[in-house]
């Protein structure tokens, strides 16, 4: 049994902790990296990809971390909920709710989830580093020891538009030049899971690169993302062709009522983070069977707990579960590894656009992949901490490039004048 000093000296850390756990102030920080002329079916990625970092410091002068999306309208929406923030505890995600849902003219419901999610994990990193525990460990305790990630492979030009050197990838728009993307992306990382961004070019010739990675890599889980690029027509014609070859079709399609006509059609898995992407889509998307896979996302789920959630909401309706990415760093690599380590029914290896960034905002520089596959990063809370230094300078990229939102038609139309957003496509 402890002596009553002892009993004293714990129940004062644990007062000091329970007051350090108070946030102080919430800052943010806009930032640009350097990205690839990458194609999807919206258009082309401009030279800068914006992002937000989250600082959540306590009232014990801890730093907890977040990174998320770095639009106008999602900095102006994080700057107005991170203002009342202080005094809120880092435990308390339901305050956080509150105060998102009190600043409904702050954002609509969609953008509100990407600002609860921003500040929700940098205030589970807070928490970590003032307990001396790991985000994994808080969100319900590590169930792998290593979470697996997916080569994400894009069609791509040479270099940027008025940029005249080519980038280190070269230009991708063949099946021979798709293998080599592989190879390049496999032969660093490890990957064993390839997924295709699709809906760019002609079905044929995507369908002709599926193929062609079939070919090299044979025994490589292949799956494809249309981004919707394809209409129920194309998609319901294209299905023989597909069985088969992919895990799972992302997206081929439009709309619930569209997924869930193909889903009807095939014993291809389909999958998404285009129609089931909010609470409110899950009962008519589950109803309907639209798709038997969710990409879970905590930009825009609401965050860690809420991802948490749908994790378990999959798991009770035999959903398979898999994780979709945006360009990003290495904090939100950190928190999606936490949360993979953390979720049971993780069913398919995650996205991420982490290999096509050369830019990086945590120290120690990039977080690197084993077989594919990334440990839960060491120390308390994410397990990683902020490069001043690169923080200024990304910033520095964001107030001089100039542009304030993503706008891939537009950089597109730089490559090809008179290309048009147009969903879908084929
Ligand atoms: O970065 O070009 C891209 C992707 O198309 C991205 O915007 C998508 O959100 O990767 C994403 C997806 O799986 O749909
Ligand atoms: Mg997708």
């Amino acid at each position: 049994m402890s002596r009553a000093w002892d009993r004293t000296s714990t129940s004062t850390t644990l007062r000091t902790i329970l007051t350090d756990l108070r946030i102080a102030d919430v800052r943010v920080t806009p930032i640009a990296f350097a990205d690839p002329p990458l194609l999807n079916n919206s258009g082309c990625h401009q030279p800068y990809a914006l992002r937000s970092i989250i600082e959540v410091e306590t009232e014990g002068g801890i730093v907890g971390l977040g990174e998320s999306y770095g639009s106008k309208s999602i900095l102006d929406g994080l700057a107005a909920v991170a203002a009342q923030c202080p005094g809120l505890r880092v435990t308390d995600i339901n305050g956080l709710r509150r105060v998102a849902h009190s600043l409904r003219n702050a954002g609509d419901e969609s953008s509100m989830r990407r600002i609860v999610g921003a500040i929700e994990v940098a205030m589970w990193d807070a928490h970590g580093k003032t307990t001396g525990q790991r985000v994994c460990d808080l969100l319900g305790g590590q169930v792998r020891e290593t979470v697996p990630f997916a080569a994400y492979l894009f069609y791509k030009f040479a270099g940027h538009a008025g940029v005249g050197a080519e980038d280190a990838w070269g230009e991708v728009l063949s099946p021979e030049q798709l293998v080599d993307e592989a190879r390049g992306m496999i032969e660093a990382h490890g990957f064993r899971a390839i997924k295709l961004k699709g809906g760019i070019l002609e079905p044929d010739s995507e369908i002709a690169g599926l193929n062609a990675l079939r070919a090299a890599f044979p025994d490589a889980p292949l799956r494809i993302d249309p981004n919707g690029g394809w209409s129920l027509h194309t998609t319901l014609g294209l299905l023989p062709r597909l069985e088969g070859l992919v895990e799972y079709l992302e997206d081929p399609t439009l709309g619930i009522d569209a997924m869930a006509a193909v889903q009807a059609k095939t014993d291809i898995p389909l999958a998404t983070n285009m129609c089931i992407v909010a609470p409110e889509h899950l009962p008519p998307g589950l109803a309907q069977r639209a798709v038997r896979v969710i990409l879970s996302d905590h930009h825009f789920w609401g965050g860690l707990a809420a991802s948490r959630e749908l994790a378990r909401i999959c798991a009770i309706w035999g959903i398979g579960l898999s994780m979709h990415s945006n360009s990003h760093l290495g904090i939100s690599l950190a928190a999606m590894t936490h949360l993979a380590a953390s979720t049971p029914n993780l069913t398919h290896d995650c996205d991420t656009h982490y290999p096509w960034q050369t830019d990086e905002v945590i120290e120690g520089g990039k977080l690197i992949f084993h077989n594919g596959a990334l440990s839960v990063p060491e120390g308390p809370g994410l397990g990683v901490s902020l490069d001043r230094q690169a923080l200024a300078r990304l910033h520095h990229n964001y107030t001089n490039h100039g542009y304030g939102t993503r706008d891939d038609e537009s950089e597109m139309q730089k490559h090809q004048p008179n290309w048009r957003f147009e969903r879908p496509r084929y």
